[in-house]
């Protein structure tokens, strides 16, 4: 089996109908991933779209409950770690595609589950919504109308750098698009990305849908520049988040290099985080909220001095029950509340013995 597991991407997409569950990573990357994979297959499957954060203990049973009564014919992931293999993924059998970029631990096939991961075949950053705008290009769907779309995940997902001469093609056939810091934030398909990423904030996971129905209906990147409610929406969440990273100031505690702060609206972590991780580069960023004796947490640094991913791997190791993961520059997790000093004293350690080499 080739790594890029292309020709088996292939013939899982051509036997592909019905009713499909698709889950992705409530991001913007995870819902550009969504929506390109409804665009390419949309005249033969009919989705139910399920957003779902990286890491909750009762998101499994939830995912069971509504697999009983909806009775689908397959579930892919987008932008998602999932290893079938798990306690929580255990007991379902349905026909599985993922399509990643998260690092993952191990690879995952089995009979019916098929695991594409970046990871095994580029060395690049390769954001999810690029690698499923690519497959299925590859595999003779016509997605060019909806390239923008992998374009506004990619420069969300901070990949703009990695793939500029892609960003490039958008460019040329979009000149419109290209003003400002155009493999950044800052230019109109980064704006697309702050717009959307702040619906998502504003309705949360419950109601997704919302912000998804936009995102179908978009023809063009202008609808979504150009939509007042976006405005409105973008707004009233840039005002909390102003808010949020002033409040981080007074509440946080930092141990060198380290600065941990609770957050009030725990929506507002991982943009909170990579806000200040971008100002900031040097300092990891560890944002936390907790609820239901748990503690939810998005981390952040942006030198790549310190590769996140791995630290957190060695660190959760030594914590029960815990889980979480992510890229060398973002990483998020969960862990029981009553662990929390632990962790957050195998942190110092692991920054101070990293420090000290
Ligand atoms: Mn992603």
């Amino acid at each position: 089996m080739k790594k890029d597991k292309f020709e088996e991407f292939k013939k899982f997409i051509e036997k592909l109908e019905g009713k499909i569950f698709l889950i992705y990573h409530f991001d913007v990357d995870g819902f550009c991933s969504a929506v390109l994979f409804q665009h390419a297959l949309r005249e033969k499957c009919k989705f139910v779209f399920v957003p779902s954060p990286p890491a909750l203990p009762s998101f499994a049973s939830e995912l069971r409950k509504d697999i009983e009564l909806e009775n689908p014919e397959a579930i892919v992931f987008v932008d998602l770690q999932v290893d079938p293999k798990s306690d929580s993924y255990s007991g379902i059998k349905l026909k599985t595609l993922v399509m990643d970029h998260h690092k993952p631990p191990k690879d995952f096939d089995s009979k019916n589950f098929l695991h594409i991961n970046t990871h095994f075949f580029s060395k690049k950053y390769y954001p999810a919504s690029k690698l499923v705008y690519d497959y299925f290009t590859k595999a003779g769907y016509d997605l060019s109308k909806y390239k923008w779309v992998s374009g506004v995940g990619v420069i969300a997902d901070k990949g703009g750098e990695e793939w500029k001469d892609f960003l490039d093609k958008i460019y040329a056939e979009k000149p419109e698009l290209k003003t400002g810091d155009i493999y950044g934030f800052d230019c109109p398909l980064g704006d697309i990305g702050k717009r959307l990423s702040s619906a998502i904030l504003y309705y949360g996971r419950t109601r997704a849908n919302s912000v998804m129905d936009i995102m179908l209906d978009a023809e063009n990147p202008e609808e979504l520049l150009n939509s007042k409610d976006l405005d409105e929406l973008n707004e009233k969440m840039q005002a909390k988040i102003r808010q949020s990273i002033e409040s981080f100031e007074d509440d946080s505690e930092s141990h060198g290099i380290l600065s941990f702060c609770e957050v009030k609206n725990k929506r507002l972590k991982s943009i909170t985080a990579t806000i200040l991780s971008m100002k900031e580069p040097n300092r990891i960023f560890i944002l936390y909220s907790s609820s239901g004796g748990y503690v939810f947490f998005s981390m952040r640094h942006s030198s790549g001095r310190i590769d996140l991913s791995d630290m957190l791997k060695k660190i959760l190791k030594k914590i029960p029950g815990s889980r979480g993961g992510g890229h060398p520059g973002a990483t998020g997790g969960i862990f029981k509340k009553k662990h929390f000093e632990k962790f957050k004293n195998e942190l110092i350690s692991y920054v101070n013995k990293y420090e000290g080499e």
